[in-house]
């Protein structure tokens, strides 16, 4: 597994906020927990590439957004945010070498942290940041390869993956979620799990290698997560979550040979 990642950009204090109040970022701290991550990823087997550090592009290191990484094809995302637009095109040199790619195309708009993938279903949220034409292309470019796009309203949080993530379990897979952000009869194929009412934010977790990394402010949703059989790990994440990015966010996962 290759995880791309990009460098915590100076410039972070002014990311685009659209749920939460501006607070002081510490940068020093927000890198730290930036390479723990990193480190986490790398213990639990990837190989973790940086793209090139962009300083002046504020939401730069949530790399999720710029592209959504499927089996056959790498589809190049067109961020709603207009700020964001200009981190796409690192992103598409560098999934150039191990993918076909296809471009999400004005005017439609399309962040990879809206769109939900699982074996065969891809869940697109419609955001404030996705639009109804965004999910429409992307169901184009993957027709021919075989997943269906399933377009869900998402109020109340940034992205579809701020409000569900889906966990492939030991048995059946779950969708780990908050019910107040996303209508979970959606998910009525998977098991489903509620964060714990107390940390709205936790579902924003990120399945590699069999485990679950969680951040740390979120243990009793952590806890729910282990009483379901899954391994989960914790790494801190609370100065990122400032800035509205989670655990997804800050890496594009590749099944790779390379
Ligand atoms: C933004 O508003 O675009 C950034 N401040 C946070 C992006 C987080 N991305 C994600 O959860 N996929």
């Amino acid at each position: 597994m290759l995880a791309l990642t990009r460098a915590v950009p100076p410039s972070i204090p002014r990311c685009e906020l659209s749920h939460r109040q501006r607070e002081p970022i510490d940068h020093a701290q927000a890198v730290r927990e930036h390479a723990a991550y990193e480190d986490c990823l790398r213990g639990l087997g990837c190989r973790v590439e940086r793209l090139p550090e962009l300083p002046d592009h504020p939401d730069s290191v949530f790399v999720e957004d710029a592209a959504v990484v499927f089996d056959g094809v790498a589809v190049i995302a067109r961020p709603g945010a207009a700020s964001r637009r200009g981190e796409v095109e690192s992103v598409a040199q560098a999934l150039a070498q191990y993918s076909p790619l296809a471009r999400i195309q004005a005017p439609a708009t399309l962040d990879g942290g809206d769109v939900l993938v699982t074996p065969g279903l891809v869940f697109v949220g419609i955001s404030g940041r996705t639009n109804a034409d965004g999910a429409r292309q992307l169901a184009a470019i993957l027709a021919p390869h075989r997943f269906e796009v399933i377009p869900i309203p998402v109020s109340g949080c940034l992205h579809l993956k701020s409000a569900a993530v889906w966990v492939p379990g030991p048995s059946r897979p779950h969708i780990l979620l908050n019910p107040s952000w996303v209508d979970s009869a959606t998910f009525h194929d998977f098991d489903v799990i509620e964060v714990d009412p107390d940390e709205p934010e936790a579902a924003n977790v990120l399945a590699v290698a069999g485990r679950v990394i969680c951040a740390e402010a979120h243990p009793q949703t952590r806890r729910r997560l282990d009483a379901h059989g899954l391994a989960t790990i914790s790494v801190p994440a609370a100065e990122l979550a400032k800035a509205e990015g989670g655990l997804t966010c800050c890496s594009l996962l590749i099944l790779s040979g390379a």
